[in-house]
């Protein structure tokens, strides 16, 4: 069996046992127990706004759990950051006579304070590591005798505590596992980190013979000297042992002692890599006196070495392997942070399904569980802390940084799969200071001093792994400032041809920085385009968040990674869609950038990359677009009824053939991974095979139902239109919440429908190429139908057989006030403040001499960003040009979607 699909049913395996522990309640692993804490958490918010009989509500909940999952979605700007208490009951067994309890608590955003029977027991700030605390003295220790547990959460801003902002939201709980370790007096320890209390390094020398160092901590909480045997077993993926080691150590009373323990001459071990990533395991155990079992930890070790060559690239086990593959934000739907281990698994899963061999896990540490299946799967990592877009100048911030570092450093060791330590995104980003140059300065130096310190900290703590500063694009200022000397490695985060630019500056202002700073090497920490996946356009243009402009993008950026050398590697921004409350734009509250959904659905995207980086033959028909009429001329009359449908094949083939309801309709090349086949289906269903040949042979396959919906043209000659559906004011395709599609909007022709006059809602003062408003418009889901709209129509204009008709209107006002914060990521800085003042628009909608509506005044109705709708019956028997005209009173007329359905068509002669 395939080692990497061994893996995988491993880590399915994981998964279950993570699911049976909560039903089961207790792990033994052979003289430690741990026991799941994670349910019947009692949880209130001590929200000061609330009353006190709000106050006092408690809710019983399981963990992991956030108290964020709703609020960072509404339209009321902001998310409840502030004080919270969880608590549970632990009684006392008399089997626990002789053992230390140790609370670990898997993360806690930001502040935790851990109470036991109300006495103060542990303090710990940072929300995305671990932290261990020895309960025992604190608890009521006769049997059944009930105990409190009470944790404080709070995820209050805290200027000494980074993250201070960033592109993503600091969702507060208890989001990680709670469990109780049961263990002896005498056993592995890291009360100050929150590590297992044991280091392991494996080193290969030049003959491939390895040595493991071990570096350990032990905690005698007994009140007696002891001596004990300490015992690490290397055992191979099959179970056979490979080498033992032993060493005598005493333990003095009420000690905390270190050890060192050598494994040498491991003859020849199998090497980890991608394409094979062999575990060992390595079992370290204590044992007393007598021989008995006090503790056993369990690490998996994978030999590999790597280094970073600032023109060549990266080596893997002196191999050149281009890194490729994804960031990560930790979030999914429905559940904030709080994520069970098995779907992050499957992130993981389908990192390594797209073709990536690289991780980028940020923008702070997260689950073991990620890293676990990284060491399995095989994918290379990058750990970093939250330092983003700016630092605080206080000793606070700096000392709450370097025991975050250490804790990553400390908890997240032992894993093979991590290459990198990383302590800064884009900490340029929001410079502080900046009407005063002097003070700006004197603050870019206090960000290279903690820059310096926490990278001589890394070192000091791991001398055999890369340190890592991820930069934005100006080049500039993180040279002048000197902070690009600072890191072994200088990621760099580029978005031309997003933000600003164009996609074919990427490959130059990668030459210009490698020709600056020659002797670094150069890895490109991010690089990414929206992509909201019920946006699709024909001509995709940047910043229209299309699936179809992503794919663009993102073949121009991996051409580019793929062809220089100097370059180590790329991560594309995002692995998925993720949460960050106080972004706007097309789906409000969610950056797009991702390859899959927020709940994790392959976009196009994902299936280019898997084109681009598979080994095996790969082909994979997209996600379609681009249904449109046939008839538009007399000489398309063969065609009613039809449409034209944008196909995308995404294949690593030399040519692919479609068959279109098993006829084949030919062969074509892929450019770029790709071919964008126009195929032309009738309303109903069709089945489409994309069949791919390497070298003349069938080498893979895939197949697709399409249920075609068409839009027409000729409402007359078109008997079979039930409904017509326009996103007015844009030019892209919009699916919404109900799975309809909405059609780009047209200008009137005769014999068809469309727009008479009028022109495209802009945003001002933006270098962007936005379609329309950025700003969420409250009340729906289906934002992008109403951030577009058409001003100055004159009217909507439809030429229809008679018959009863159902037309529905859609306005929101786009002009005017709103609480939308100056979008940050913007990296070029382009946009202004919007008008802030608010245009008063009045006017009246007609049918010829039928007033459908006088006054409308959208805002005075409903408010800006909000959406008015209106619907009217309508019998045309003039075999009618229905003409909706719309009358200037005040300001401008606008229209933002338009809907018209058929009621009952007249039979005519
Ligand atoms: C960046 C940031 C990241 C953002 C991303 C974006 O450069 O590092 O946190 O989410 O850009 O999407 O704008």
């Amino acid at each position: 069996m395939n080692i990497i699909f061994k893996q995988l049913i491993n880590l399915c395996a994981i998964g279950c046992l993570f699911f049976s522990w909560s039903l089961h309640a207790q792990t033994v692993l052979d003289g430690r127990v741990s026991v799941d804490f994670s349910s019947n958490w009692k949880f209130r918010k001590d929200d000061d706004s609330l009353d006190r009989i709000a106050k006092q509500k408690q809710q019983t909940v399981n963990l992991p759990h956030s108290w964020n999952i709703a609020d960072v979605m509404d339209d009321t700007p902001g998310y409840y950051r502030g004080a919270t208490q969880y608590q549970n009951t632990l009684d006392w067994k008399t089997s626990w006579q002789n053992k230390r309890i140790v609370l670990h608590v898997g993360a806690a955003n930001q502040e935790a304070l851990l109470l036991v029977n109300g006495k103060e027991v542990k303090a710990h700030r940072g929300g995305y590591t671990a932290f261990n605390v020895d309960i025992t003295d604190y608890l009521h220790r006769k049997e059944n005798a009930r105990n409190t547990i009470a944790i404080q959460v709070n995820n209050r801003f805290n200027q000494d505590i980074a993250p201070l902002s960033g592109d993503f939201t600091f969702f507060g709980g208890i989001y990680r596992k709670v469990s109780l370790l049961l263990l002896d007096q005498i056993h592995f320890a890291d009360p100050q980190y929150g590590s297992s209390g044991l280091r392991l390094t494996a080193k290969l020398d030049a003959r491939q013979n390895a040595t493991i160092n071990l570096d350990g901590a032990i905690q005698n909480a007994s009140t007696l000297q002891q001596a004990v045997l300490i015992e690490t077993t290397l055992v191979d993926a099959d179970g056979v042992t490979v080498k033992k080691v032993q060493q005598k150590e005493k333990l003095k009373p009420h000690s905390h002692s270190n050890f060192q323990l050598n494994m040498v001459q491991i003859e020849q071990p199998k090497l980890w890599s991608p394409e094979l990533p062999y575990l060992y395991r390595l079992i370290t155990r204590i044992y007393d006196s007598k021989g008995r079992q006090l503790d056993r930890l369990d690490n998996s070790v994978g030999f590999r070495w790597f280094s970073f060559d600032p023109q060549k690239g990266f080596f893997l086990n002196g191999k050149p392997l281009k890194l490729i593959g994804a960031s990560r934000h930790q979030d999914f739907k429905g559940m904030g942070n709080a994520v069970p281990d098995s779907l992050q698994v499957q992130d993981l899963v389908k990192l390594k399904a797209m073709g990536g061999n690289f991780l980028r896990v940020a923008h702070y540490p997260q689950d073991p569980a990620v890293l676990k299946a990284c060491d399995s799967l095989g994918l290379l990592a990058s750990v970093e802390i939250p330092l983003v877009n700016e630092i605080s100048e206080s000793p606070a911030f700096a000392d709450h940084s370097f025991q975050m570092q250490k804790e990553m450093i400390r908890q997240y060791f032992n894993h093979p799969s991590i290459i990198i330590w990383g302590y800064m995104n884009e900490i340029f980003l929001r410079p502080h200071f900046p009407k005063d140059k002097d003070r700006q300065e004197k603050y870019f130096k206090s960000v290279v001093s903690l820059a310096q310190q926490l990278e001589t900290l890394t070192r000091n703590e791991d001398s055999t792994r890369y340190t890592m500063i991820a930069n934005h694009g100006n080049f500039e200022l993180y040279h002048r400032t000197g902070l690009t000397k600072i890191p072994m490695l200088v990621g760099w985060n580029l978005y031309p041809g997003w933000y600003g630019g164009k996609i074919a500056d990427f490959g130059r202002q990668l030459e210009h920085i490698h020709q600056q700073l020659p002797g670094k090497p150069l890895l490109v920490t991010e690089y990414g385009a929206d992509a909201d996946y019920r946006i699709h356009a024909d001509k995709p243009i940047r910043f229209d968040k299309s699936v179809e402009y992503a794919v663009r993008y993102h073949q121009g950026y991996l051409n580019e990674l793929i062809k220089k050398p100097f370059v180590a590697g790329g991560v594309a921004w995002n692995l998925s869609d993720f949460n960050s409350e106080t972004r706007e734009e097309s789906m409000p509250h969610i950056n797009t950038k991702g390859l899959l959904t927020w709940d994790r659905k392959e976009k196009n995207t994902y299936f280019l990359y898997q084109a681009y980086l598979r080994p095996e033959p790969f082909i994979k028909i997209g996600v379609t677009h681009g249904k449109k009429w046939g008839v538009r001329t007399d000489a398309d009359s063969a065609l009613l009824g039809s449409g034209w449908l944008q196909l995308p094949i995404f294949s690593n083939a030399d040519s692919v053939e479609l068959l279109l309801d098993a006829v084949s309709l030919g062969a074509r090349k892929p450019v770029d991974r790709m071919v964008i086949w126009p195929v032309s289906l009738s309303r109903g269903s069709h089945t489409v095979k994309a069949r791919a040949f390497h070298n003349g042979k069938l080498s893979g396959m895939d197949e697709s139902m399409l249920d075609c919906e068409v839009l027409p043209y000729d409402l007359k000659r078109d008997k079979e239109w039930q409904e017509l559906r326009i996103n007015v004011g844009d030019n892209r395709e919009y699916i919404d919440s109900l799975g309809n599609r909405w059609y780009p909007d047209q200008p009137y022709e005769r014999g068809s429908w469309g727009y008479v006059k009028g022109e495209k809602y802009r945003l001002k003062n933006t270098g962007r190429e936005n379609l329309g408003t950025d700003v969420n418009i409250r009340g729906t889901g289906d934002d992008p139908l109403f951030q577009t709209q058409l001003q100055r129509l004159e009217s909507y204009r439809f030429d229809l057989p008679n018959g009863d008709y159902e037309i529905e209107l859609f306005f929101a006002e786009l002009d005017g006030p709103n609480d939308k914060e100056n979008l940050l990521y913007d990296l070029e800085q382009r946009e202004k403040k919007q008008d802030q003042k608010g245009i008063d628009r009045v006017f009246d909608i007609r049918i010829g001499d039928r007033a459908l509506a006088t006054d409308v005044n959208v805002r005075r109705e409903v408010g800006a960003f909000r959406v008015l709708r209106r619907k009217f019956p309508l019998k045309v028997n003039d075999e009618g040009n229905l003409a909706i005209s719309f009358i200037r009173k005040k300001g401008e007329p606008m229209l933002n979607a338009i809907r018209l359905k058929k009621i009952n068509q007249s039979v005519n002669p």
